[in-house]
């Protein structure tokens, strides 16, 4: 009998090694870097929260208030991965922002940060040293722009060092509508973003300055966290028109978005339906750039999405676009 429990235990030995070693292989193109320290609290209380990559239309009313409140909060950017975030409204990215060509935006930043935080529209027409300027803790700043380009744009922090804030989690997405409208299409906002950890004292992973400025980041995400949409796919049906605005707020790392199976029948830089591009594979988008594509799968099945840098599907920039009925299947082995 107790021979038996011994053969078990050293099968059970067996199997945690082995699987042990194939994480720290990388355990191949799918898999996720892991923390490197053991947390030894409970880090995250809540757990990770799908980010909701659908967007709605923008609302009629031509004046569009908005204000968007600074928030430090621990945020897993990958399963067991808590991470500091400085964050827009709670979450990162920040809010998927919508309005319409021609509207007025009145803005507001409340900063309810630790430490100095501003705002930079790249959406806006507007005075650098005047409206984004940086504020204190407790302070807020207001002014109004108008939405003179359709497109998607970001918006971000810009205090120095922006790239701190940027790793940090400070952006998100703004969506201009065309004056004229689009044509109707099930729509989906991703923004694309690199994390740069290193393990802190707290069991929290924190920026790495170092990590950040040689480019070599830890996960490259779409919407915040590693592979969330691997998990749970994005769907559509066969002959369905789907529109996708993607954003890379970087900091630094370029994107080739590209969607596998498929060709997008229509891209736009930045989103302006002036910058038209057709059957396109793969749409170069930098950071601090955006990209509008639009396209119909004919055929039920899945189709993953990645930046074909493909350094970074591994590193968590990789979802799926499910069409039609089918079984997703999230190991993606064929
Ligand atoms: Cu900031």
């Amino acid at each position: 009998m107790r021979n038996r429990s011994l053969r078990w235990l050293g099968l059970i030995t067996l199997i945690v090694v082995s699987l042990t070693a194939l994480t720290a292989c990388g355990g191949g193109a799918l898999a996720v870097a892991q923390p490197t320290v053991a947390p030894t609290v409970p880090l995250v209380k809540a757990p990770h929260q799908l980010f909701d990559a659908s967007t709605k239309p923008a609302a009629p009313d031509k004046v569009k208030e908005i204000t968007l409140t600074v928030e430090d909060k621990t945020l897993e950017v990958a399963p067991g991965v808590p991470y500091e975030t400085w964050t827009f409204n709670g979450t990162v990215p920040g809010p998927t922002l919508r309005v319409r060509q021609g509207d007025q935006v009145k803005f507001t930043l409340v900063n309810n940060g630790k430490m100095q935080h501003s705002i930079d529209f790249h959406a806006a027409q507007t005075p650098w040293n005047i409206n984004y300027k940086s504020i204190n803790p407790g302070d807020r700043l207001s002014f109004d722009w108008t939405a003179n380009y359709p497109g998607v744009f970001m918006y971000h922090c810009g205090t120095p060092p922006v790239i701190a804030h940027l790793a940090n989690g400070m952006y998100g997405a703004i969506i201009v509508e065309p004056a004229e409208g689009l044509p109707p299409a099930k729509e989906y906002a991703l923004v694309q973003s690199e994390f740069y950890t290193q393990p802190g004292n707290d069991g929290m992973f924190h920026y790495d300055g170092g990590k950040a400025n040689s480019i070599q980041p830890d996960y490259v995400v779409f919407n915040g966290y590693a592979n969330q949409y691997q998990e749970k796919p994005l769907t559509a049906n066969p002959g369905e028109r789907v529109r996708f605005w993607v954003l890379n707020a970087g900091p630094s790392v370029f994107s080739a978005f590209h969607i596998v199976g498929t060709v997008f029948d229509k891209a736009y830089a930045d989103g302006n339906p002036k910058n038209v591009q057709s059957g396109m594979q793969t749409v170069t988008i930098p950071p601090g750039g955006g990209y509008m594509v639009e396209l119909t799968v004919p055929d039920a099945g899945l189709y993953p999405i990645v930046t074909h840098a493909f350094a970074h599907p591994g590193k968590g920039a990789l979802g799926l676009l499910q069409v039609g009925d089918v079984k997703a299947d999230a190991s993606m082995s064929h």
